[in-house]
Parts: C-alpha cells; sequence; structure tokens
C-alpha cells in the first residue's frame, strides 16, 4: 500500500520552543511509521526578517541536530534545506502570478509580523505564504502538521492549487492541515494571550528544548497565572490552562486525573510539578543532542541525502507546471 504523503516546516531562526515541539514536531515524530514524510528546515523563510549569514548558517545545523533528537528518523523521514532545492522558489514564482493581491493582503501572520519589524517590511516577508505554498505543492502532499497559526496560510495554499488546477488543468494534490487536538497552541508563559513564539525577545516568555533544567524551573515558576489559585481545566484561566495542556501532554494522564492530583494545592507546586514533567520530557532530546553534535559530518551528509532525494519529487512537479503555464 502506498503511505500517504506529509511535508512540513520550521524556521531556523531563534530556538526552538515547547510551542513548536507540541505543536509540530513531536506529531511529525508520533506519525512517522504511517507516512511518506518530508521536514524542511525553511532557511529561505527565515530571511523575510533580517538575518546575520554566519548565525543564521550556524542555526539551520543546530536545528537540523534537535529535529533527529527528538526522534525525526531518516529510514522513515526525509530532513533537507529549502534552499538546497531551487524549485521551491522557482514555484513560488509562478504562484505569485496565480493569487490575488486580495487574498495575500488579509493574511494575519504579514500584519503581525511587519508589526514587530516596523523597519524591514518587504516584498518577501508579504510573499511569504506563496512561497510556503510551493513547498507543500511541490512534493504532492497530503497532510501538513502544523499548529494553528499556520491554518490560514494552507486555506490560501489550497485556494491557488485548487484555482490553478481549474486553470490550467489538475496538477497539484490538494493538502489538508493536521493539527493537533492539544497543543496547537501553546502560549508564551509571561503573557498567556500571546503566542509562544521564536522571535519574542523576554527572557520568561518561551521554554527552549535546548533550555537547562535550572532555566525550565525557573521559567515555570515565573509563569503568570490568575488569583483564583484553582489548578482545573477551565479555558478561562489562561494562565493554568497554559500550563495544564502543557502538563497533560507531557504526562499522558487524563483531565480528571490531572485535576484530582492539584485537588486543594496551591498554584507553586502545580507549577514546580509541570516543570518537573518538562525537564524529565525533554532529558532524552537533550541527550541525545548532545551526543548528535559530536558526530562530524553526520548531519551534513543526512541534510545532503535528504535534499537529493527529494530534488527528484520537486523537479518532476516544477517540470510539469512549466509544461502547463506554457514556460517549456
Ligand atoms: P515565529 O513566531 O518567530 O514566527 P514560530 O515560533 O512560529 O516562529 P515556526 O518555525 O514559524 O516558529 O513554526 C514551526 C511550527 O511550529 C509551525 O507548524 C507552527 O504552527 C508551530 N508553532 C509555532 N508556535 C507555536 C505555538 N505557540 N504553539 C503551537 N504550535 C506552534
Ligand atoms: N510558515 C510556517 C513554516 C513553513 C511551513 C512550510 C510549514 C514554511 N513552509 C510548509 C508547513 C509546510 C511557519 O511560519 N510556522
Amino acid at each position: 500500500m502506498i503511505k500517504k504523503r506529509v511535508f512540513s516546516g520550521i524556521q531556523p531562526t531563534g530556538n526552538i520552543h515547547l510551542g513548536n515541539y507540541l505543536g509540530a514536531v513531536k506529531n511529525w515524530v508520533d506519525s512517522q511509521d504511517e507516512f511518506d514524510n518530508i521536514f524542511c528546515i525553511v532557511n529561505s523563510h527565515a530571511i523575510t526578517i533580517k538575518q546575520d549569514p554566519a548565525l543564521l548558517r550556524a542555526k539551520t545545523y543546530e536545528l537540523a541536530a534537535v529535529l533527529l533528537a527528538c526522534g525525526i528518523d531518516m529510514k522513515k523521514s526525509k530532513l533537507f534545506i529549502q534552499s538546497e532545492v531551487d524549485e521551491h522558489a522557482a514555484l513560488a514564482w509562478i504562484l505569485d502570478c496565480n493569487i490575488p493581491m486580495g487574498d495575500m493582503s488579509r493574511m494575519t501572520q504579514f500584519k503581525d509580523k511587519s508589526q514587530k519589524n516596523p523597519k524591514n517590511i518587504n516584498i518577501g516577508l508579504f510573499n511569504y505564504p506563496a512561497l510556503m505554498a510551493a513547498d507543500i505543492l511541490l512534493y504532492q502532499t497530503d497532510f501538513v502538521p502544523v499548529g494553528e497559526d499556520q491554518k490560514q496560510h494552507l486555506e490560501l495554499t489550497r485556494d491557488v492549487a485548487e484555482r490553478f488546477n481549474r486553470d490550467y488543468g489538475e496538477t497539484f494534490k490538494i493538502p489538508e492541515p493536521m493539527i493537533p487536538k492539544m497543543g496547537a497552541r501553546i502560549m508564551g508563559l509571561d503573557d498567556p494571550t500571546k503566542k509562544m513564539s521564536k522571535s519574542e525577545g523576554k527572557p520568561n516568555h518561551g521554554i527552549a528544548l535546548l533550555d537547562t533544567p535550572d532555566e525550565i524551573l525557573k521559567k515555570f515558576k515565573k509563569a503568570t497565572t490568575d488569583s483564583e489559585n484553582l489548578v482545573r481545566f477551565n479555558p478561562e484561566q489562561i494562565g493554568i490552562f497554559n500550563l495544564l495542556t502543557i502538563y497533560q501532554i507531557f504526562t499522558g494522564h487524563s483531565q480528571e486525573v490531572i485535576e484530582a492530583e492539584f485537588e486543594g494545592k496551591g498554584y507553586g507546586i502545580f507549577k514546580v510539578a509541570v516543570a518537573e514533567a518538562v525537564i524529565e520530557g525533554l532529558k532524552p532530546i537533550q541527550e541525545r543532542y548532545a551526543k548528535l553534535t559530536k558526530e562530524q559530518g553526520y548531519l551534513e551528509e543526512v541534510l545532503s541525502h535528504g535534499a537529493s532525494e527529494v530534488r527528484k519529487i520537486a523537479q518532476k512537479t516544477y517540470k510539469e507546471v512549466k509544461e502547463r503555464v506554457g514556460l517549456i
């Protein structure tokens, strides 16, 4: 039986955090056996915000090592760097010519990011979703496992694919988002009204997967909560709800069991328990990461093998697209 294809991407900027892990990467890892998987480090997306070139290069390899440490298995999945496959940028151009200005102007991520970076609102940042659509459509993808914040970009991807198929003939598979029931939107620990984000500079905002146990404990202890002093799954207690979600995913316990565990106990005890569950859960990832960084040349080999495998698929789709629009 032919397996359905999964494709997803992650930017090599800042430090990969608990939101990225619970919203996306953990699901990539957990469903690896079921699908034919392609995972991409989207460095070309990263330069929509100004990056230091040497740091971007280093972060790209660091992220590759973290993803492998999280459990991405080269026997089951392909991992590669976006800029190593030229067809991504090339297809994005053709898609650009088939996306109405009005559709692109509705994207909320552009609005958020341009507010955060008022000095560098560039065309690439505006056009970011076209490159993301190209990433996905090049591989005739069935499912795209992402966090809640990417839903709108997926809708745009589906729209452009449907429009292209209608105008030029059946070319692209229409992809579906795969958004987890739990963990699709992990909030910042300092401010649970904002999603945990790599680009948020504040020190107690997010938990990085490579944070030390001390840092993790300190950040959870400082997490913003409320004055109810009740540990229960009440979506209106946004800070507590966020911590409970993290605790539930890491422990695998049911809501009832968790609420009973902390019945009559204060937030101080609860926060330490969350921190301990996260520290325990991240420990094997951190240990594997430390080992991987000592293996000289291994990452380069994995990434170049990944790129040469996926390039064949990308070239096939891109050639077909060029034919469809009359470029060959
Ligand atoms: P930034 O916020 O700086 O744009 P990011 O943290 O969103 O970066 P990305 O590389 O853009 O990181 O996202 C990688 C994956 O992680 C995407 O699937 C995205 O939906 C998911 N993700 C990002 N933040 C969260 C979050 N707070 N909760 C759940 N999933 C998230
Ligand atoms: N836009 C995503 C990252 C991303 C992606 C993709 C995700 C780029 N290309 C393709 C899934 C599929 C983000 O900002 N989180």
